[in-house]
């Protein structure tokens, strides 16, 4: 995808000059230990690169999660490109039809692509996203195996039973995860970064291995953005359109008690 691997204990990702913007911004902030540290950029050729920490060094075959953020992964400006010049797509139109035909209107078939809003929207909706504030988007197992049917899972019941397959039922990683969570939630409070940042499409990358190693980290900011001084963000009420409000909040405590059950099944 947008990673190569380099070396000393780095990755390089395609560039993004939103992304290197709140990664740069991240390394003044309360937030820093939460984030990969960032080593500045790199030019190759053409191409651009951001070089960051790999937050996979130093484990053994790990087992990874991702889980997307918020209660919506479209930005506000998603909802305007869709009124004033609506670009149909073919290839989201194409993963409907794959997942769940009976989504999909007689005049979207017809045209045979949706707008971008309309598949993300779609996406949420039928994931727990909208309900709960977060999703788990995929998993990869120690032998490397990705699996990403999790993605039209709608309870917390439902994520309780992943997160209890995904660390084996172990107790001291699901602690280590929770207690992880609780120090992002307190980081949280204290940055600057998060009270005036816009936070969409970001990822809480779960990462242990076999030894009990186990990390979280915030991830993907590619569609991060500072609110206007007007507008300070809560993160953990309801969005409508113009208040810019993600719900990063309401996935965290989602997640979090998420993680107690799991504990205390
Ligand atoms: C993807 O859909 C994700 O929503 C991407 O978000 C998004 O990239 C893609 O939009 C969209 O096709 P699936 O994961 O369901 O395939 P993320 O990168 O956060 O995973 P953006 O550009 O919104 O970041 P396009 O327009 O890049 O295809
Ligand atoms: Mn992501």
């Amino acid at each position: 995808g947008n990673f190569q691997l380099s070396d000393g204990g780095e990755v390089l990702k395609l560039y993004n000059e939103t992304e290197a913007m709140c990664l740069d911004n991240l390394m003044r902030d309360p937030l820093r230990p939460f984030v990969p540290q960032y080593h500045g950029l790199l030019t190759q050729g053409e191409e651009r690169f951001i070089r960051m920490e790999d937050l996979l060094d130093g484990l053994t075959r790990p087992i990874i999660m991702d889980c997307k953020m918020g209660i919506r992964t479209y930005q506000e400006d998603e909802l305007v490109k869709c009124r004033t010049a609506p670009t149909l797509r073919s290839d989201m139109y194409h993963k409907m039809l794959q997942a769940d035909p009976g989504a999909l209107s007689a005049e979207e078939h017809e045209q045979r692509g949706v707008t971008k809003l309309r598949y993300l929207r779609w996406r949420d909706t039928t994931s727990s996203t909208s309900a709960l504030g977060f999703r788990i988007e995929g998993i990869m197992m120690e032998n490397g195996n990705v699996q990403r049917d999790f993605r039209n899972m709608l309870s917390l019941v439902q994520v309780t039973e992943v997160l209890l397959y995904f660390t084996r039922s172990r107790l001291d990683i699901l602690r280590a995860y929770h207690c992880r969570l609780q120090a992002l939630g307190d980081a949280l409070e204290r940055s600057s970064f998060f009270s005036s940042n816009e936070v969409i499409g970001s990822s809480l990358l779960f990462v242990h291995d076999y030894s009990g190693k186990a990390n979280v980290w915030m991830i993907d900011f590619g569609k991060t953005t500072p609110t206007p001084e007007s507008i300070r963000i809560r993160h953990n009420v309801q969005w409508t359109e113009g208040n810019r409000e993600d719900g990063y909040l309401i996935g965290l405590a989602s997640l979090t008690s998420s993680l107690h059950q799991a504990i205390t099944l």
